[in-house]
């Protein structure tokens, strides 16, 4: 994939707005990852640096393995009778890694009807009409690779305390170094980040190294139930909510094992289908690198990469989303392998 340009106009818009500032909100989506966490709380320790009061407020709660990147008062949960006066008083609101103005859970209503000028800074593709300063750039590694943009233009000196969660975003939504937006000007970022202080065996060590037995149990199970079709170039596995309850598991203790669907010789898609309502399912597709998704996820209001999509399927009953999802795969797997065929004729 071609690496995109920085689009220094927006970054710059970015930057004048949050100098500007005085009292700025940064939030991220629900169940922040470490790219969602680690921009937002690097983005609230330059703001502070600079004299800003900043705040970081989730509408959900975090996973356990990310809570090592902030320290106390640094990440708050939403609570509508705290958090929704602050909202209002605050003169910027900026989300990081958004990925779809839904996935502000509970806080998209406040942010929608909160006075403050928007900032959406994002490498994923949705519409963010939402936002009145927008720097989202498709293609970019990560959002912390596009938040480090905005930090220099600020002159923002790159602190430990603020290279640690941007390289924390950056080394986990790069698959460690690994994923097709794996570009130089990544890695040099990471190199950057490694000198002002990050560690990286540490920040591994914390994202990668905490599973629980139970956890992994899980993962084993997902891993033997995943179901092999299209003479084994497509793979799905569906989580019911017995399953859930049979383990005693949140559904984001599923999610890891979409990670894993691309590491099968001659997989070129896979979906998780994992049950939240009699009628309402969250599925998360990744490509090989040949089947664009975004069509597929935009078709169900979703978004994401073109590798890597995520979508919520309302009004379907469970048993009958796959019969929705996987033929529409199983074409795209056909329609890549005629291309491929006519180009080698050609
Ligand atoms: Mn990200």
């Amino acid at each position: 994939m071609p690496v995109p340009d920085i689009p220094h106009d927006q970054v710059r818009a970015v930057a004048r707005r949050l100098l500007a500032s005085r009292d700025v909100v940064v939030t991220s989506h629900i169940t922040p990852d470490a790219d969602g966490i680690g921009t937002a709380i690097a983005l609230i320790r330059a703001l502070r640096s600079l004299g800003k009061r900043a705040r970081m407020i989730s509408c959900s709660t975090a996973p356990k393995e990310v809570s090592f990147l902030w320290r106390p008062g640094e990440f708050e949960v939403w609570q509508q009778d705290i958090h929704a006066p602050q909202l209002k008083d605050a003169d910027v609101i900026v989300a990081t890694d958004l990925g779809g103005t839904h996935r502000l859970g509970r806080m998209e209503v406040p942010v929608r009807e909160a006075p403050g000028s928007k900032i959406v800074i994002d490498h994923h593709a949705y519409a963010e009409e939402l936002f009145d300063t927008p720097l989202v750039v498709m293609g970019a590694s990560s959002s912390a690779e596009v938040v480090s943009w905005v930090l220099d233009e600020l002159g923002v000196p790159i602190s430990p305390e603020i290279a640690t969660p941007l390289y924390a975003g950056l080394a986990a939504d790069t698959g460690w170094f690994a994923y097709d937006a794996t570009s130089c000007r990544a890695l040099t970022l990471a190199a950057r980040l490694v000198a002002a202080g990050a560690l990286p065996n540490v920040i591994w060590r914390e994202l990668e190294c905490k599973k629980s037995i139970l956890k992994m149990r899980v993962f084993g199970e997902l891993l033997a139930n995943l179901k092999v079709e299209h003479a084994g170039r497509l793979v799905h596995v569906k989580v019911d909510r017995q399953f859930l309850k049979k383990h005693q598991v949140e559904p984001r203790d599923t999610f890891e094992v979409v990670n894993h669907f691309m590491r099968m010789d001659g997989v070129e898609a896979g979906a998780l289908f994992l049950q939240l309502g009699s009628d309402k399912t969250k599925v998360s597709v990744r490509s090989a690198g040949r089947i664009d998704l975004l069509p597929l996820a935009k078709s169900f209001g979703g978004g994401g990469h073109r590798f890597a999509v995520g979508f919520t399927a309302d009004h379907i009953a469970f048993d009958e989303i796959t019969s929705r999802v996987l033929p529409v795969l199983a074409r795209e797997i056909e329609v890549a392998d005629e291309a491929e065929k006519q180009a080698t004729i050609a």
